[in-house]
């Protein structure tokens, strides 16, 4: 395959640089002008990826700005905030964190109390194999290397709640599919308060997915719980393993250990800790019954009732078995996601009552969750599969831009604009179809 780029694929590389460029902030990408004006931590690990393909040192910035936000118990949260900008210019914004008020908090760094799915061990491989400078790419390794670790020490001390090796998530947005109806369930059990002026009011009951006042409920109790494991792993109403954030999870440690062998120390603690992963991942989330992956609430042990894109999330696992790639590859294009889908992968099973074409994490296609479910794919040598999900992701842009995320039948845009991890993710397609050997 020619290492050159056709005349349109080179305009479309131009027009994603075009976006990356215009949202750097000098020492970060804003996830979109606007709505996401500030570094939010699994965008950055996405955009680093199509930053390394346009501009190296800026991918390594990326990362290093996102790390300054790291708490000193090792949990990287999934905001630190632009404090040039305007307090309003986001929603939640560090007033309701009050990140400053936490000891481990960084200090003259304002974040969030949330993290996010840990893709970063990932990407800092990913850099270094399609790095032209192997030993500068070594050194950035090696200075990464400890914060990585921190990160998923964290993860494995404090989120692994039930003990099973798996990392769960404490609120809807740690997943990064926010509002997805999987956690509709566990969302509606949340309680709220009365509210003082309308005590006998009661709150409005979801499944509506867009119960903002259960999300922010949600951040309260664990800022003022003081983000204590104890309270998260006895006490917060939401805990949840979700396979996506697993498989993510176990695509890193993986990452960790061929980092540690690159730089020279024991990779062994991490292919151990990616053993367990992966037979928790099997044991507690695969529902044989219906050929998929579901998230586990841990609050009532049981498997979410909602198929979601993230049941997909395991195709990151190089050791699936088989006869499991076969039933989701079956499941991926069906009639309940791609096979009726004209731009896939629809992020909610089209026949679920919940679905919503245009709801956000309800059913529209997303560029990051494309790229990751073409990524598995290509680990487990489904060319057909990695096609159709380069070939949807391209049509996309081609058609709408660089948008947030993506009608699933029609292609239309929606969200926000020049959405800075569809622009980079196109870079990181366009660079792995041209250069095979550092897909
Ligand atoms: C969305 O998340 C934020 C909350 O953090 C939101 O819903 O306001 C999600 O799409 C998430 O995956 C993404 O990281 C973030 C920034 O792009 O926006």
């Amino acid at each position: 395959m020619s290492s050159r780029l056709t005349g349109d694929e080179t305009a479309l590389w131009k027009a994603a640089a075009r976006v990356l460029d215009a949202n750097w902030t000098g020492t970060a990408t804003a996830a979109s002008p606007g709505l996401y004006p500030h570094q939010w931590s699994w965008d950055a690990a996405f955009i680093s990826m199509g930053l390394a393909r346009h501009r190296r040192d800026r991918a390594e910035t990326e990362l290093l700005s996102l790390f300054r936000g790291q708490w000193a118990d090792g949990m990287l949260p999934h905001i630190v905030f632009n404090t040039s900008l305007a307090r309003h210019a986001f929603f939640p914004g560090p007033e309701l964190w009050r990140s400053e008020n936490h000891p481990d908090a960084p200090r003259g760094v304002h974040t969030s109390g949330l993290t996010q799915p840990p893709l970063h061990a990932l990407t800092a491989l990913r850099l270094h194999e399609s790095a032209t400078d192997a030993d500068s790419s070594r050194a950035f390794l090696a200075r990464l290397y400890p914060m990585l670790t921190a990160q998923h020490r964290y993860l494995a001390r404090v989120r692994d709640i039930a003990g099973s090796g798996l990392i769960a998530i404490c609120h809807p947005w740690e997943s990064g599919l926010d509002n997805s109806p999987a956690w509709d369930r566990p969302l509606a059990a949340l309680r709220l308060p009365p509210t003082s002026y309308a005590p006998a009011q009661q709150p409005h009951t979801l499944p509506t997915g867009e119960d903002y006042d259960r999300y922010v409920r949600l951040v309260a109790l664990m800022r003022d719980a003081g983000h204590a494991p104890g309270y998260l792993r006895e006490s917060h109403p939401f805990a949840v393993e979700d396979p996506l954030v697993n498989a993510v999870y176990l695509a890193s440690t993986h990452a960790l250990a061929a980092i540690a062998e690159i730089i020279g120390t024991d990779p062994a603690p991490h292919r151990e800790r990616a053993e367990r992963v992966h037979r928790a991942v099997l044991d507690r989330l695969w529902d044989p019954d219906t050929g998929c992956f579901r998230a586990r609430d841990l609050r009532d042990d049981r498997l979410l009732p909602v198929i979601t894109a993230g049941s997909f999330g395991p195709l990151l696992d190089p050791d699936l078995p088989a006869p499991i790639v076969r039933d989701l590859v079956d499941l991926l294009l069906s009639a309940r996601f791609a096979g009726a889908a004209g731009y896939p992968v629809p992020t909610c099973d089209i026949q679920a009552p919940a679905f919503d074409r245009a709801g956000y994490w309800r059913g529209p296609t997303w560029i990051s969750t494309n790229w990751l479910v073409w990524y598995g794919a290509l680990g487990h040598g489904l060319p057909v599969v990695a096609d159709l999900l380069y070939g949807s992701t391209m049509r996309l842009v081609r058609q709408s831009g660089f948008r947030e995320f993506f009608d699933p039948f029609d292609g239309t845009g929606r969200g926000s604009h020049d959405y800075a991890w569809s622009a980079a993710l196109v870079l990181d397609l366009l660079g792995a179809r041209r250069a095979p050997q550092a897909a």
